[in-house]
C-alpha cells in the first residue's frame, strides 16, 4: 500500500517536474524570439536612418555639383544658363525674335520677358545689332507715334539730339503713316507703318 502511494507520489513529482521543464524551454524559445524580433527591428531602423543620411549627403553632392556647373556656365552664358536664347553684348542682354508681329505686340513681348525693345546708343550696339539681324527687319524701341516727327526711344530719351543711324531719306514718313521704326539692310534704319509686321529685339541688363 505504502509503497503504491510512494510510487504514485514519484510519478507526480516527475510530471510536474516534466512540466516545469517544458515550460521553462518554451519560455526560453520565447524570450529569444523577442530578442530576435527586437534585433531585427533596431537593424531596420539603423538602416533606415543610414539609408536616408546617405540619400541626403546625395542630394547635398548633387546640388554642389549643379552649383558649380552653373556658375561655370554662366561664364559661357552671362544672360543665364537657362535663358540662352538671351546674347549678350557690353553688359546688356539680347533676344532676337523668331517670328515677325507688330510694333505694339513686339512691345508687350518683350514687356512680359521684362525687358524692352533695343535702344540703339552707340556704333558699338548698333553693329552688333547688324552683324545680327543680317538684313532683315526687326523692331527697334523708337517711335513717333506720340508727336509725328518727334522720334522718341522707348525709355523717353530723345533720339534727334543721341546716336542716329537712319537710311538715306529716311524717316520719310511714307503715306503720311509710318510712326515706328526698324532696323533693315545694313542694320540702317526705315520708320514704316506700326502695324507692318517685323522681327523685334528685346533687351535687358544683364544679370549681376
Ligand atoms: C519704301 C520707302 C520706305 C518705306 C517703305 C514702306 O521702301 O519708301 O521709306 O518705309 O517703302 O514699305
Ligand atoms: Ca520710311
Amino acid at each position: 500500500m505504502d509503497k503504491e502511494r510512494l510510487q504514485d507520489e514519484l510519478r507526480i513529482f516527475r510530471d510536474r517536474n516534466f512540466l516545469r521543464q517544458k515550460l521553462r524551454s518554451s519560455l526560453t524559445v520565447y524570450v529569444l524570439l523577442a530578442l530576435s524580433y527586437l534585433l531585427i527591428v533596431i537593424l531596420f531602423v539603423v538602416s533606415l536612418s543610414r539609408v536616408s543620411m546617405l540619400s541626403s549627403q546625395l542630394n547635398e553632392m548633387r546640388k554642389e555639383l549643379k552649383r558649380n556647373n552653373s556658375s561655370n556656365d554662366f561664364k559661357l552664358f552671362p544672360c543665364g544658363p537657362e535663358a540662352r536664347e538671351w546674347e549678350y553684348f557690353s553688359g546688356k542682354c539680347y533676344y532676337f525674335s523668331l517670328h515677325a508681329t507688330s510694333w505694339q505686340r513686339a512691345k508687350e513681348l518683350c514687356e512680359e520677358e521684362h525687358s524692352f525693345l533695343a535702344i540703339i546708343n552707340s556704333h558699338a550696339k548698333q553693329n552688333f545689332i547688324m552683324y545680327r539681324t543680317r538684313n532683315q527687319r526687326f523692331w527697334i524701341g523708337l517711335s513717333d507715334r506720340n508727336a509725328e516727327g518727334e522720334w522718341k526711344w522707348i525709355d523717353g530719351s530723345d533720339s534727334t539730339t543721341g546716336f542716329t543711324y537712319w537710311k538715306e531719306g529716311e524717316p520719310n514718313n511714307s503715306d503720311q503713316n509710318e510712326d515706328c521704326a526698324h532696323v533693315w539692310t545694313y542694320g540702317e534704319w526705315n520708320d514704316v507703318h506700326c502695324t507692318y509686321e517685323c522681327y523685334y529685339i528685346c533687351e535687358k541688363p544683364a544679370p549681376p
